[in-house]
C-alpha cells in the first residue's frame, strides 16, 4: 500500500471519531457530510487513486503500468501467471471492497474464466482512459470524482435525470453497478 493509500485510511477513523465528539445521539456523521455526500468514488476510482506512487495527486501512465503490476501480482496468488475466478474474488474483496466493480469478466476479454496479465492490464489501461475526460493522459482527483445522480435524494415524482459527467458523458466501462 503506497503512502496516499495508507493516508486515506487513517483519515476515515480520525473523521469518525472527531464527529462523534458532542453528539451523543445519532450516528455519528463526518464534518460536511451532507456536502460529501452529494460526491461519490466507483471501488475503480479508489483503486486508480492507490497507483499515485509519487503522491501528486495525478496518476499517469508510469504509475498506471506499476500499479497495474503490482496488483496483478498481489491478485495471482499461486503464481501461475493467470487469475482464476477464485484469486480474482479474494483480490477484488479486498482492493475493490467486495463490490467487483469492475467485474471479473470485463478483465477476461476472451471469456476463457482465466485472466492473463495481459488481460489485466489491458483492462485497467482501458479503465484509466475511460476516466481521463480531457485526454491528457494522466488522471487527476476531480476526473475520479462523481457528482451523485439528484434523483437519489429526491422525493418521488420529482427526480431529474442526473447530470452529464465531464468528458461528455463517457463513462469508465467498468463503472457499471453491481450485478449478481
Ligand atoms: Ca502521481
Ligand atoms: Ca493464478
Ligand atoms: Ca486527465
Amino acid at each position: 500500500m503506497n503512502t496516499s493509500a495508507r493516508a486515506v485510511l487513517v483519515l476515515i477513523p480520525a473523521l469518525v471519531v472527531g464527529a462523534c465528539a458532542g453528539r451523543p445521539q445519532g450516528p455519528p456523521r463526518a464534518p460536511g457530510a451532507a456536502e460529501a455526500e452529494r460526491a461519490m468514488a466507483a471501488p475503480n476510482a479508489l483503486l486508480l487513486t492507490s497507483f499515485d506512487a509519487d503522491s501528486d495527486l495525478e496518476i499517469d501512465g508510469g504509475e498506471l503500468d506499476a500499479g497495474a503490476v503490482r496488483e496483478f501480482a498481489r491478485a495471482d496468488d499461486d503464481g501461475d501467471g493467470a487469475l482464476s475466478p477464485f484469486e480474482y474474488n479474494a483480490w477484488a474483496e479486498a482492493a475493490l471492497g467486495g463490490l467487483h466493480v469492475p467485474r471479473r469478466l470485463e478483465f477476461d476479454s476472451n471469456v476463457d474464466n482465466s485472466i492473463t496479465r495481459a488481460e489485466f492490464e489491458a483492462a485497467l489501461r482501458a479503465l484509466m482512459q475511460a476516466y481521463d475526460a480531457d485526454g491528457d493522459g494522466r488522471i487527476v482527483r476531480a476526473e475520479l470524482i462523481r457528482e451523485r445522480p439528484r434523483m437519489m435524494a429526491a422525493p418521488e415524482g420529482m427526480r431529474r435525470p442526473p447530470r452529464m459527467p465531464p468528458g461528455g458523458g463517457r463513462r469508465p466501462p467498468m463503472a457499471a453497478p453491481l450485478s449478481p
